[in-house]
This record gives structure tokens, sequence and C-alpha cells, in this order.
């Protein structure tokens, strides 16, 4: 297998772990003796080993079986090995104590804790580094994770379902609009990110539990409340999850505020007043609409006032498909 095809395999395979991982990239490392493969390593739980380590972990097994010594071996990793201590020892000093000779990197690392220092612990205990191989795939398969540090702030979706008429919701009643199909295809994006933001005025009128309700194991998401009204703490929202309360509404100072944390993704379904605050600012990425054949009527609340808002706003239509009788359209940002 080439350098090439073993990375692909490491990409492959890591991407059983993104929903354990997060809000970590999933990485994947493989070790070699020249054609033969001596061990795998993936990052699988987040908090836990990096993927480095468990390859060199097993790798350790075969000594004196399928090698004599780690300078014989090379090892393949999706992501520059990190520099810093974190939850875990640093992967380059680790690769380095083994006493490896040779790394391959797909992309480096854009963690400003790590940005290329990893590799330079490497080249300074005499190994010879490649990077850069099938990089893009690596940026594509960790998006958040790389939006997150290239831009300094999470990337945001606003997620809406509207009636067929352009509606919301009744006053002070919960309505379901769209088809259980659709709601299921949001259990399943509410699994991709790393938070989930409310208002208050959703709180109140929906009583939702806003995690993600999948059926494979998911490391769920934070949740985040504006509000400047009282709430009630008991409510489902607040159960089993890690909710950080926001009462200024300086949307700006509320998201940057999450720069230096691992969230690198925020999902934000919200009513109306605040979908809209958001999607006025530079803040938001993507807007993910679920429009149903129902009307509300007159009584409905609108999403947004005039035609056009969302081009208005910027954004552009990305995809677009049915799901049972529903439409689900992603827009995103133009440029
Ligand atoms: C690696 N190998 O498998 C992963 C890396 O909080 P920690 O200690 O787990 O560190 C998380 C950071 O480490 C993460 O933001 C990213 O920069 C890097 N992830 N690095 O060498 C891995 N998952
Ligand atoms: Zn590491």
């Amino acid at each position: 297998m080439s350098y090439e095809e073993l990375m692909l395999r490491a990409i492959t395979k890591a991407e059983k772990f993104r929903y354990t991982a997060k809000p970590n990239p999933v990485v994947g490392a493989i070790i070699i003796k020249e054609d033969q493969i001596i061990s795998e390593g993936y990052h699988e739980i987040y908090g836990e080993n990096h993927a480095e380590i468990n390859a060199i972990n097993e790798a350790e097994k075969y000594i004196g079986k399928k090698f004599q010594d780690f300078s014989e071996l090379t090892l393949i990793s999706t992501l520059e090995p990190c520099s810093h201590v974190g939850k875990t020892g640093s992967c380059a000093d680790f690769i380095s104590n083994a006493g490896f000779k040779n790394v391959v990197i797909g992309a480096i690392d854009p963690n400003p804790k790590v940005a290329g220092r990893g590799i330079k612990i490497l080249e300074n205990n005499n190994i010879q580094v490649k990077s850069g191989l099938l990089h893009d795939l690596v940026e594509k398969q960790n998006k958040f994770f790389f939006h997150k540090h290239k831009n300094n702030k999470p990337y945001i979706t606003v997620k809406i379902a509207s009636s067929f008429d352009g509606k919301s919701h009744y006053h002070n009643e919960r309505v379901f609009i769209t088809s259980e199909l659709s709601r299921d295809d949001v259990q399943k994006i509410r699994a991709d990110y790393d938070a989930i933001l409310t208002g208050g005025n959703t709180l109140r009128n929906d009583n939702p539990k806003m995690n993600s309700r999948v059926n494979f194991t998911v490391n769920q998401a934070k949740k985040i409340l504006l509000t400047n009204k009282t709430y009630n703490d008991d409510s489902s929202f607040f159960k089993n999850a890690e909710v950080d309360v926001f009462e200024i509404r300086d949307l700006n100072k509320i998201i940057n505020s999450y720069k230096d944390t691992d969230i690198c993704s925020i999902l934000i379904e919200a009513g109306p007043k605040l979908a809209n605050a958001f999607l006025k600012t530079e803040l938001v990425d993507e807007l993910i609409v679920y429009t149903s054949p129902k009307k509300l009527g007159k009584k409905g609340v609108d999403w947004f006032y005039e035609d056009n808002t969302i081009e208005n706003y910027g954004f552009k239509l990305e995809s677009s498909y049915k799901i049972d009788t529903d439409l689900k359209e992603t827009f995103k940002k133009n440029g």
C-alpha cells in the first residue's frame, strides 16, 4: 500500500469515531514496516488517548515479533501530532521517545496550541517528516475544527422549520410543523454540533429537550441559553446537560466567548426574533430551512417580514431535497 492509500484508510477508519471524539477532531494513525501494517490507532473517545498513542501502544505488542525497534517503522497520521500536554501527553514527544525516524502527516493541526510545533518537535528529534498528504480531505473531514481555528470562531448554523406560508408557530403554543422524518433529520444534525443555542421564548413556549435522540452513541452537545427573563431550570432543557446561560444580548460577545474553548460548532434553534438577530450579524455560516406543506394562517408568527430575506442576508442556496412531504434547503453565505 502506498502512503496515500494508507492515509486514505486512516481517514476512512477514523470517521467511525466522529460522534464520540467530538468536539475533538477525528484522527487516525497507522504504523508500518515497509509494506506491512504493524498497528493502527484512532482517537476514539474525547478526553482519552490520541490516535498516535493508541497505534504505538498496539505496536508495542509486536516488538521482537514483527519488528525489533521503532526506528524501523514509519508512522502515518492524518493530523499533525500534538505538541501540547492537554488531557493526555504530547503525541510528538511520545513518537520521538518511541524512537521513530519517519513520520507522514496529513494536515497541520490548526489549533494555535499546536500549529506546526508538533512537526518542530519531531524534526528536532531527527525524525524525517513529510506533511500535507491528502490534507484537503483531512480538513474536509474535520470541517468545524478547521473552520473554528482559521476564523477564530465556531461554525454557526441556524436551523428553522417553516410552514408553507412562512410561519414559525402560534403564540404561546407548541405546534409540530414538519414531518416526523424531518424531525429525525434534526436529531442527526444535532449529533454533529458541539453546542446548541436557543432563547428564553423557545424554552418557555416549547419546553424543548434539545438533545440528540439518535440510535448511536454521541457526546451530547453543550447547551446555550440566551434569556433576560426568568426561566425554569428544572425543565427538560437542563436535564443531564451542561448549560451556559447568557443574560447579555451582544451576540458577537457571546460567540466570541467560545473562541478559546473546544466548541467548534454551534447550532441555533430559536424563534424568529433570535434567529433573525443572528442572521443579521456576520456570525452565521449556514442556514437550514425545513418547509412543510402545512399552512398556519394569519394567527401564525412569521419567520421573515419580507420576501427574499434569506438572499438579502447574503445566503445562497447550496442544496435542496425532499424529506417525506417537506423540503429541506441548505443555504451558505456568499464568498
Ligand atoms: C493528536 N492526535 O488523535 C488528536 C489530536 O484535549 P486533548 O488533550 O485531547 O487535545 C485536543 C487537541 O489535540 C485538539 O484540539 C487537537 O488540536 C489535537 N487533536 N492531536 O496528536 C489526535 N485528536
Ligand atoms: Zn496528540
